[in-house]
């Protein structure tokens, strides 16, 4: 292994550790009290190493969310002994303890270590020879029978971006299908057409550097405390610094991020338009609107046609005055008017949010309007001032969503229903005109429905758990039993492990290397430092062998990690995506560079659309939104609020609304291994307000049982003021409570995401 040279580490003083460190413990200690792993551990592994003498430090990053943390992984006698925040990189040594656990992921129990065909039920294991030739053959025979749209890909925003350009080229102008999808759909769908359609381009304008310079914090449909805690703790470093800056944090649920906000703002679940609506009402009537900016750089559209400022403030104003939509809301009046003002009036305004936003059925319209209400105050394209919605996964951005690894995209934000954009992929990847097909595939959710009825016969799953994840999961279940699944995973009993055809085992993190892309257009490289337990492969080689077997080894030439990153950073310099400056060399050296990079002498672009920073703006333009907008200019558009199908009725008067909890990363088959998360966050229960439990006599720790359009489930009660009354709330961690049972199958007609956040259930107790 390359332990003797590490390859970008640097000696960092050590107060500055300790500090991290400290920062770090805060941040842990901060959360819920005696059951975190805390001071202990963190002691303990700084004797450890210590004791050791001599570990080399080797840069890299976390593999959990999206955050991107770079950290430096300590080797000792071939093994990781340690991990620690990279003081260096954007998140200026400030991890969480998911990343500071990450050094045991190598080593848990129940790695799948050889490929496994099911036979009679039952899992034999067998040769990757074996495995491979029955993919493959059951692939050949299924198109050959069914057509090529009856096979499909199902990825992930955890593979490295070489593994999801790969399997997009295979499957797009190999096989010749667009059925290629991932779990970005039910996460970064939203927020990605959101930014497509007002700027003509995905990806956010702004960084996490922003939160530097704000003065007003706009958290809405987020829990970063939880879920991106090097940002929320960057954002209370400003504002210990600076005790002017506000943060006003909007979620059903008093979060522990909420609970640090200045304000904190409770909606009824599934209503935010009303509240962004509402703001722009108060923001045009009371002329807190930037009105050059918008002469200079806005259009506003009402879906269809361009239509005029006034036209904007008439719809406002016929039905989104604060009078008129604070009780369904759930906000009072003058706090809509209060929070409407401070969005404009601050010297800098950044919007963060995540999933409380996306997993909508009007994600796409909450992403339009939250940037419209960027525009009509000007609050972007300076330091500060950025609508930004934070991303889940490690690469989602870079992996999924700018190589186009979803069923109606191309590479660099080009589309499949476009023949233009056709075109210039079959050119740059050299197939014949006409190869790549003209239908879009299966988004997320259409693709398990065609597994159900047959439409869709055999599908390969790479780094995700569909089994646990997707909403109504019964259902989705049975779909998956009955369609040939070929699963690439690292551990055996994955809920959608346990319904494969084919396992194939798969090498996780630094057992491979590849490229991460995180939220803010930051690529990052992760190098090999260990070899994969037994026969376990990256996804890389898998999909090379596939690929081979399919006859479309000339098609993928490129098989190495670094010969793929080659390959696709000279595709991207054919775009504004361009990011041909990242070579190899300097990824391996620097801490990450964020796109437009075109030349390698190119520092990275911190702020989009903003001259002087981002190549592509004309000389003199100052600001330039150069997207795909022939007036270069960006659209505000006119989105009215629909209310959610799940709200509440006689029959289902609560709203169940899911999430995440710090130490547990999703589905739980990485975390709930490692004995300090799985003890810190215990098992999942069903949150209920205290206030709602009294009159139906539930008590902390009963059982009770949830019952949705969609399923029934049970589970323990533990009563607490955290959700709005009305509000229950579990995360998804524990296959002991499978929520998604319960979860409904609605989602955004747009974006194809699924609505995890509301769904309306009624609640019993069953047993004491
Ligand atoms: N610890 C941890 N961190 C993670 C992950 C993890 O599994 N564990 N996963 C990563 C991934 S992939 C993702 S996508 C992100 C998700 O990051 P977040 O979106 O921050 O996390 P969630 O808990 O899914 O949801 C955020 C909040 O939305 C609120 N919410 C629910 N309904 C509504 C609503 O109608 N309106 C508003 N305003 N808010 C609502 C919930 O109460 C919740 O607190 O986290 C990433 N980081
Ligand atoms: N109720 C509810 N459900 C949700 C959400 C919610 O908020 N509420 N959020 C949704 C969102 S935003 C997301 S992103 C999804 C996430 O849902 P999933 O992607 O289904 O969940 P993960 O647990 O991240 O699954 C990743 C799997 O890949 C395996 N793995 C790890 N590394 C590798 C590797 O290198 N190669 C391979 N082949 N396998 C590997 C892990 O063991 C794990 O089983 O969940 C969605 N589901
Ligand atoms: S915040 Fe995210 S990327 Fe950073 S250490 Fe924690 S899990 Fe890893
Ligand atoms: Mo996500």
């Amino acid at each position: 292994m390359s332990e003797e040279k590490p390859v970008g580490a640097q000696p960092v003083k050590k107060s500055e550790w300790e500090l991290s460190r400290r920062d770090l413990l805060w941040l842990v200690g901060g959360v819920a009290g005696a059951n975190l792993p805390g001071p202990a551990t963190w002691g303990g592994l700084e004797l450890m190493v210590k004791g050791r003498g001599a570990p080399i430090w080797h840069k890299s990053v976390c593999r959990f969310c999206g955050t991107g943390c770079g950290i430096q992984v300590a080797m000792n006698g071939g093994r990781i002994t340690d991990v620690r925040g990279d003081e260096l990189a954007h998140n200026k040594g400030v991890i969480c303890v998911k990343g500071s656990m990450v050094r045991a992921l190598p080593y848990v129990k129940g790695r799948l270590t050889t490929p496994k065909i099911r036979r009679d039920g039952k899992f034999v294991e067998a040769s990757w020879d074996e495995a491979m030739g029955l993919v493959a053959d059951t692939f050949k025979r299924t198109i050959a029978e069914s057509g090529r749209d009856a096979v499909a890909f199902y990825g992930s925003g955890q593979l490295f971006t070489e593994e999801s350009y790969t399997a997009n080229k295979l499957f797009k102008a190999g096989i010749g299908t667009n059925n290629v999808d991932g779990n970005p759909r039910l996460c970064m769908a939203s927020a990605a057409v959101g930014y497509t359609q007002v700027f003509g381009k995905d990806e956010p304008p702004g960084s996490y550097e922003d939160a530097d310079h704000a003065t007003f914090f706009f958290i809405i449909g987020a829990n970063p405390f939880e879920c991106h805690p090097p940002i929320f703790e960057r954002i209370r470093r400003r504002k210990a610094d600076n005790p002017d800056v506000r943060i006003v944090c909007v979620d059903p649920r008093r979060t522990l991020t909420a609970e640090r906000s200045d304000v904190h703002l409770a909606p009824v679940p599934g209503t935010d338009l009303l509240l962004l609506n509402s703001m722009a009402q108060v923001i045009c009537a009371q002329g807190l609107q930037d009105q050059a900016f918008i002469d200079k750089h806005v259009r506003f559209s009402n879906g269809t046609d361009t239509v005029g400022f006034e036209d904007f403030r008439k719809f406002l104003d016929a039905r989104y005055r604060p009078e008129t939509v604070e009780v369904e809301l759930g906000i009072p009046a003058h706090q809509i008017r209060e929070v409407a003002f401070s969005f404009a009036r601050a010297k800098a305004t950044m919007s963060l949010w995540t999933m409380g936003f996306n997993q909508r059925t009007q994600g796409t319209f909450l992403n339009n309007m939250i940037i419209g209400l960027h525009l009509i105050t000007g609050q972007i394209c300076r330091p500060g001032a950025t609508p930004f919605s934070l991303t889940g996964q490690p690469n989602a951005c870079g992996g999924v969503r700018d190589t186009g690894s979803l069923s109606h995209l191309l590479p660099n934000g080009r589309m499949v229903a476009n023949e233009k954009h056709r075109a210039e992929m079959e050119e740059i990847w050299g197939v014949p005109p006409g190869t790549i097909s003209p239908k879009p595939g299966f988004d997320t959710v259409s693709l398990f429905r065609a597994m159900e009825d047959g439409r869709v016969k055999a599908c390969l799953v790479m780094c995700t758990n569909p089994a646990q994840s997707l909403p109504a999961v019964d259902r989705y279940r049975a779909g998956m039993e009955k369609c040939f699944l070929v699963v690439a995973e690292a551990f055996e009993d994955s809920e959608t492990a346990k319904l494969a055809d084919v396992l194939l085992p798969a090498a996780l993190w630094v057992e491979k290397e590849g490229v991460l892309g995180q939220g803010e257009r930051r690529y990052q490289l992760v190098e090999k430092l260990l070899d994969p337990p037994g026969q376990a492969r990256s996804d890389l080689q898998i999909l090379g062998d596939l690929a081979e077997r399919l006859g479309h080894g000339g098609l993928i030439k490129a098989r190495t990690s670094e010969q793929v990153w080659d390959e696709w950073r000279q595709v991207s310099a054919k775009s504004f995506y361009n990011f041909k400056g990242m070579t190899r060399a300097r990824l391996k050296k620097e801490r990450g560079l964020q796109w437009p990079c075109p030349d390698e002498n190119h520092p990275g672009t911190v702020r989009r659309y903003v001259e002087g920073d981002d190549p592509f703006v004309s000389k003199g333009a100052g600001i330039e939104f150069y997207g795909q907008h022939d007036d270069k200019r960006a659209v505000v558009f006119l989105r009215p609020y629909v209310p959610s199908p799940e709200m509440p009725t006689a029959e289902f008067p609560f709203q169940l609304t899911t999430g995440r909890v710090l130490e547990q990363w999703h589905t739980g088959t990485m975390t709930q291994r490692i004995e300090e998360l799985r003890q810190a966050s215990g098992d999942a229960l069903i949150e209920i307000n205290a206030q709602d439990a009294w009159p139906l006599k539930i008590q902390d720790g009963d059982i009770v049982e949830l019952k949705s359009r969609y399923g029934t489930m049970r589970g323990k009660a533990r009563l607490t003021r955290s959700p709005r009354p009305g509000v229950l709330f579990a995360s998804f961690y524990d296959t002991k409570l499978l929520i998604n049972r319960v979860v409904a199958d609605t989602f955004d007609p747009t974006s194809k995401e699924p609505e995890y956040k509301v769904t309306a259930v009624a609640v019993v107790k069953v047993s004491a």
